[in-house]
């Protein structure tokens, strides 16, 4: 295995890397970087090469379905590539991180194209944990000239919200954190709740960082509009076979340190949030239902549901 797929692994698994799209990004930069030092002769030692680096990259964290698509998609096209001598099938892994890499940016355009129209002036805009696709859209509609203020939760145990509050200080915005207990506290008082995605599954339902459900019950109940902010390939394509996502648990000791010995602590770090509660999905496409999410999946990107 090569160091670069290690590395990332570990700064994934470590949450150096955290965030969906900087999970992805990180392991198609370390299989790109991994196959171009791979010493495999053949073609079938460099797709075992592949492989192992694919079950490693899996396992750092379990549910993100943008970094199993992305690297399924690599795989995908070593293998059904007629090339046979390793440095051409080198060539068509950099080819396909690099439009994968090239289309996620697009996306991430778009998506703060579309959502930025969301936020109006003079308004105050919630989210939850630290998303890089919501920081764009809220930055863009800064950008824009758009006066508004952005209340960020903790996001308990690790403080991702913390992140979010730099960078949204860093953009100008006028920005208060709060713990995530407050949210019913304070979500009568915003105009529009954002959050991002890890997996979206083939019913519409999303998951996300730990908390995102209950924010989304206190939208729901204050009538205070919830939205997704997501490439479509957050997707899970095994969701449409029946399969759940599987929600990765974290160590305890995020939670506390040196807790009793006897007590249990659990820590998920992702829950579901059912498609009835999300106004809509703010995608590369527009503002969709997310009742359409496979269809448009399907319509957008037909490969998905061929790799495995
Ligand atoms: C981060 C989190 C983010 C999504 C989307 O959790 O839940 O909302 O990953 O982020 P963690 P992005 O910190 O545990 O990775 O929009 O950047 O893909």
């Amino acid at each position: 295995m090569h160091e670069s797929v290690l590395d990332a692994a570990d700064r994934i698994k470590r949450l150096e890397i955290q965030g969906a799209r900087n999970v992805a990004i990180a392991a198609i930069k370390a299989i790109e970087a991994g196959a171009k030092r791979s010493k495999s002769k053949e073609k079938q030692k460099f797709l075992e090469e592949l492989t192992g680096a694919k079950t490693v990259l899996f396992a750092s964290r379990e549910t993100e379905p943008l970094m199993r698509n992305a690297i399924r998609h690599i795989v995908y096209a070593v293998e059904t590539s007629d090339e046979v001598s390793v440095r051409e099938l080198v060539d068509v892994v950099s080819r396909v991180s690099s439009s994968f890499l090239e289309s996620l940016e697009k996306s991430k355009e778009k998506i703060a194209a579309v959502g930025s129209k969301r936020v109006s002036n003079g308004s105050k805009v919630l989210t939850h944990c630290h998303s890089s696709t919501v920081i764009n859209m809220l930055r863009k509609a800064k950008d824009e000239g758009k006066s508004f203020e952005v209340v960020c939760t903790e996001s308990r145990p690790v403080f991702q919200g913390r992140i979010t509050a730099k960078e949204m200080l860093d953009a100008g915005i006028e920005t208060t954190l709060i713990v995530d207990s407050a949210v019913r506290y304070f979500v009568n008082d915003v105009d529009l709740v954002v959050v991002g995605a890890d997996a979206i599954t083939s019913e519409g339902n999303v998951i996300n960082k730990i908390g995102t459900s209950m924010v989304a019950l206190a939208a729901k109940e204050a009538r205070t509009p919830f939205y997704v902010v997501s490439e479509l390939l957050k997707f899970d394509p095994l969701t449409i076979h029946g399969d759940y996502e599987t929600i990765e648990e974290r160590s305890p000791q995020e939670v506390w340190k040196d807790a009793p010995s006897g007590l249990t602590i659990r820590n998920p770090a992702f829950d579901v949030t059912r498609r009835e509660f999300i106004h809509g999905i703010i995608c590369e496409e527009g503002i969709i239902s997310p009742h359409s999410i496979s269809e448009l999946v399907s319509r957008k990107h037909p490969w998905i549901f061929e790799v495995t």
